[in-house]
């Protein structure tokens, strides 16, 4: 994957920081907060979750379909006037996932989104894990308590505002939070788990006969609008290597097109289409992994182990809007095998490649 954040990184010193925790209060303290503000836009476009056709586990080619109409995240300009280029910040800002949004405790983050679904045609929004803000901001929508910023109609924009604060260091998820697609922007719905969207029913809910009998909260997540929101700990020294990794499925109830349920890691399916993360030993690695949609994974990396809860592990659950931090010092090469350790889901593509260099 991407330069440093995917790939190489900064060569910068191991270990903890050696200040007691009165210096560290007191550099955050001196720090000067920031604004940092993005320009995303939500665009549709089409995606095949394993385009090689072919699984190396079993040796087997893909033959069922893994193509879909994707919503992503991207990251612009100001004013959205050019989309921003790869960057170890931004991670590779192709939407699979978001743009990462990164700050410190103590920043003011903006988010300037604007609605480009001229494909499904429906309201969207933002709604950020681990930071504060007010309800103008959560960006959740619901049919009795309207409030702006929930559904975003198309061509139309809204800006969030979040505050970051010491309780917001870590690793979080941002996922669409709008209409289920069937009922439209303030509309009404019933609440079956089951609807039948997408490439044969993209009408969109503004009046042109989308009639879905069964909506779905959080369709727009599941069709890819996700990403991490990342706040360092400025009195941390950043790792050598970062790995973004989101978990979710595509379920053929609810996407037009499938044939079967699809398990993804970053909106790619089965080893060889799933990204492959590089390392080398002695690097400082940290996994960021969020996961989405209604189902419970367990994340396991061969080859090496990790602290969680005072104890040493090398598989960990994480739940629907849950997330991971994984944190080692490399020191084992070779290649690895890194997936979900429910069996179904790994043979539903949910695998991938680690490499290590000695
Ligand atoms: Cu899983």
């Amino acid at each position: 994957m991407l330069g440093g954040l995917l790939g190489g990184g900064a060569a910068v010193g191991l270990g903890p920081s050696a200040a007691d925790s009165a210096t560290r209060r007191r550099r955050r303290r001196n720090r000067a907060p920031q604004t940092r503000e993005y320009w995303l836009q939500i665009d549709s476009v089409p995606r095949d979750a394993a385009p090689n056709k072919f699984d190396p586990m079993m040796g087997s080619p893909i033959t069922i379909r893994t193509a879909w109409q994707a919503l992503i995240f991207r990251a612009y300009t100001p004013n959205w006037g050019q989309l921003l280029p790869a960057s170890r910040s931004l991670g590779r800002n192709h939407g699979f996932p978001g743009p990462i949004l990164r700050a410190q405790p103590g920043d003011t983050l903006i988010i300037h989104l604007r609605n480009n679904d001229t494909y499904y045609q429906e309201p969207h929004s933002i709604h950020l894990h681990g930071v504060r803000y007010q309800p103008p901001s959560d960006g959740a929508w619901t049919s009795t308590f309207t409030q702006p910023g929930t559904a975003i109609p198309v061509g139309d924009s809204y800006t969030y505002t979040y505050d970051v604060l010491e309780t917001s260091i870590g690793t979080w998820p941002y996922h669409d939070h709008s209409v289920p697609f069937s009922t439209g922007a303030g509309g009404g719905g019933t609440s079956s788990p089951h609807m039948s969207m997408g490439p044969t029913a993209n009408q969109g809910s503004s009046g042109q006969g989308i009639n879905h009998p069964y909506p779905v909260m959080e369709i727009g997540a599941e069709l890819g609008l996700m990403g991490h929101v990342i706040i360092a700990d400025p009195d941390e020294t950043p790792p050598d290597r970062e790995f973004v990794l989101a978990l979710h499925e595509l379920y053929a109830s609810d996407v037009a097109g499938l044939d079967g349920d699809v398990d993804l890691f970053n909106g790619n399916s089965f080893l060889g289409n799933t990204p492959t993360f590089k390392a080398k030993v002695g690097d400082t690695v940290r996994w960021h992994i969020i996961a989405l949609g209604v189902e419970f994974h367990v994340f396991h990396v061969h080859g090496h182990r990790w602290q969680s809860g005072g104890r040493n592990i090398d598989s960990e659950i994480l739940g629907p809007s849950t997330s991971l931090q994984v944190d080692y010092v490399e020191d084992n090469p070779g290649r690895w095998l890194y997936h979900c350790h429910v069996v179904e889901h790994m043979m539903g593509g949910m695998v991938g490649w680690y490499l290590v260099d000695s």
